[in-house]
């Protein structure tokens, strides 16, 4: 610390619970990987000081509740983002949130900034540039805290697409602070049966991701995820769910700039109601949720908020649970739809379905039961259940589907396991799910890359090697067969859209 204003430590991402001390005073207690938080350091004169985290990836329930040994993924521990410290002077801007509210006649943003300053009364002034031009500029009065809701309109400033994923340099000064980030102007609305992006119906397809590498754990440097985006853009993909935890900022970064769509998700997996009907968990699946919207709602690519990967959704009981997330998600950031991928959708009753914006199914045909020949019914079943349930007024997602397949095992006869088997029901999954008549508006395949999982994954004689071997790619990114499919399919669907009036 340099002087005496305030200071604050920036954790980019710690796996999964953590203490914070500052010469051996205890400043923060942390639980949850995958998201930012602030501590607020004390100030005081210039002097070197000795910071020390404590950091702890065992299961513990009660400390950790949202990473659980025997969720599907392998929980690596460890420090996994950047940390840094900021110096925030005497007034500073501690939040910025921009929204688009329209782009047409002309781009509208709507931005929220949040300043601060630690002695007042006092007057600074505030001015906002896009791409170097100056848009607005104010004097702020305030004593601690003040924030500001302003509408700028942004005429002839071009808009962000998934064809066309315009950014523009978005720069905040206020007295000697300033912010500066990349934005991208769209909307995205739920419109009837379809998710519409700048008012245009958009159709997602692509695939789940987890933010896991073998050689890096939940670290990956900046190059694998550039890599990883590459990869899965060159399938001809346009959609990444974020699987289950937000994605690293870096990523999201990725996805802005190469218009992927996203559907970033809050941590967890399966809860039941020993976690949707208990209020500690839903305490820190609600902060969990506050610092996924504080660190992603600025990024254009993200379309849809999840939570709650697979949780009772058939359980009365868990229904005021998924209310109360769904509403947290609602409140901080109502541009965006939210929603929940089911588990074995509709084989009994969706009793929270009503709660989300989209229809969100993960369903294994052809793997976990039947054969790929099942597909198509699956996909005919959910559909007349969705509208037996009254909830074909609203996009209906598959957020999984897919088949293992160990890589480098080929089989002639496609047998189950194989490369050739998982190719064919990819084929299968893609052709069924674009074909003339379906109401489904995206699909994300399961899974983008193998990646390794917990020793108390309950399944485990499904999961040889320790992996979950659903890859399109294995965990080192060679491709397995199905990685073509997946191209050739994806292809046929871009031609098919470019042939449409
Ligand atoms: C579920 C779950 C995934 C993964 C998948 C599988 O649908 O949401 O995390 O476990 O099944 O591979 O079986």
């Amino acid at each position: 610390m340099a002087d005496s204003t305030p200071h604050e430590l920036v954790f980019g991402s710690v796996q999964h619970w953590c203490k914070v001390f500052v010469d051996g005073q205890q400043l923060a207690e942390h639980a949850g990987g995958f998201t930012r938080f602030r501590v607020a350091l004390p100030v005081g004169p210039a002097r070197p000081v000795t910071i020390v985290v404590l950091v702890d990836n065992r299961d513990d329930p009660v400390r950790s509740p949202l990473h659980r040994h025997f969720y599907d993924w392998y929980h690596y521990g460890g420090i996994a983002g950047h940390i840094e410290l900021h110096r925030l002077g005497e007034a500073w801007l501690a939040e910025v949130r921009y929204q688009t509210v329209a782009v047409v006649p002309e781009p509208v943003v709507q931005l929220v900034v949040e300043a601060r300053a630690t002695t007042g009364p006092r007057r600074e002034s505030l001015a906002v540039f896009v791409d170097g031009a100056r848009v607005h500029d104010e004097v702020v009065e305030l004593t601690s805290t003040k924030t500001l809701v302003r509408h700028l309109a942004l005429p002839g400033v071009s808009t962000w697409s998934l064809e066309d994923p315009a950014l523009h340099l978005l720069e905040i000064t206020f007295g000697a602070d300033d912010w500066r980030g990349r934005v991208g102007l769209r909307t995205v609305e739920v419109k009837g049966r379809d998710l519409a992006v700048n008012d245009r119906p958009a159709r997602l397809f692509g695939v789940n991701r987890h933010d896991l590498h073998p050689d890096h754990g939940s670290a990956l440097p900046d190059d694998q995820r550039l890599s990883d985006l590459q990869l899965i853009a060159g399938l001809g993909a346009n959609f990444v769910r974020g699987a289950h935890y937000p994605q690293d900022e870096g990523f999201l970064d990725l996805c802005d700039e190469h218009g992927i769509a996203v559907w970033c998700e809050a941590t967890a997996w399966q809860p039941g109601p020993d976690q949707l009907a208990n209020d500690s968990w839903l305490a820190a699946a609600e902060r969990n949720i506050d610092e996924m919207v504080a660190m992603a709602a600025n990024h254009p690519s993200v379309l849809i908020w999840g939570c709650c990967n697979e949780g009772a959704s058939k359980d009365p009981t868990c229904r005021p649970g998924f209310e109360r997330l769904l509403r947290r998600l609602r409140a901080l950031d109502a541009s965006r739809p939210v929603t929940y991928a089911a588990m074995d959708p509709f084989r009994a009753p969706e009793v929270s379905a009503d709660l989300a914006d989209i229809v969100a199914v993960n369903t294994y045909p052809g793997w976990y039961w039947g054969g790929i020949e099942d597909i198509a019914g699956e996909l005919d079943r959910i559909e007349a259940a969705v509208k037996a349930a009254g909830l074909d007024d609203r996009p209906l997602v598959v957020a999984e589907i897919g088949a293992e397949a160990i890589a480098g095992w080929n089989d002639r006869a496609a047998e189950r396991w194989s490369e050739e088997h998982q190719a064919h029901l990819i084929e299968s999954v893609l052709a069924n799910a674009t074909s003339p008549g379906r109401s489904i508006v995206g699909v994300a395949l399961w899974v983008f890359a193998d990646f390794r999982v917990g020793d108390r994954y309950p399944g485990d004689l499904r999961r040889p090697r320790a992996h979950n071997n659903k890859g399109i790619f294995d965990e080192y990114r060679r491709p397995k067969l199905s990685a073509d499919a997946v191209q050739r399919g994806l292809a046929l669907l871009e031609g098919a859209r470019k042939e449409q009036p």
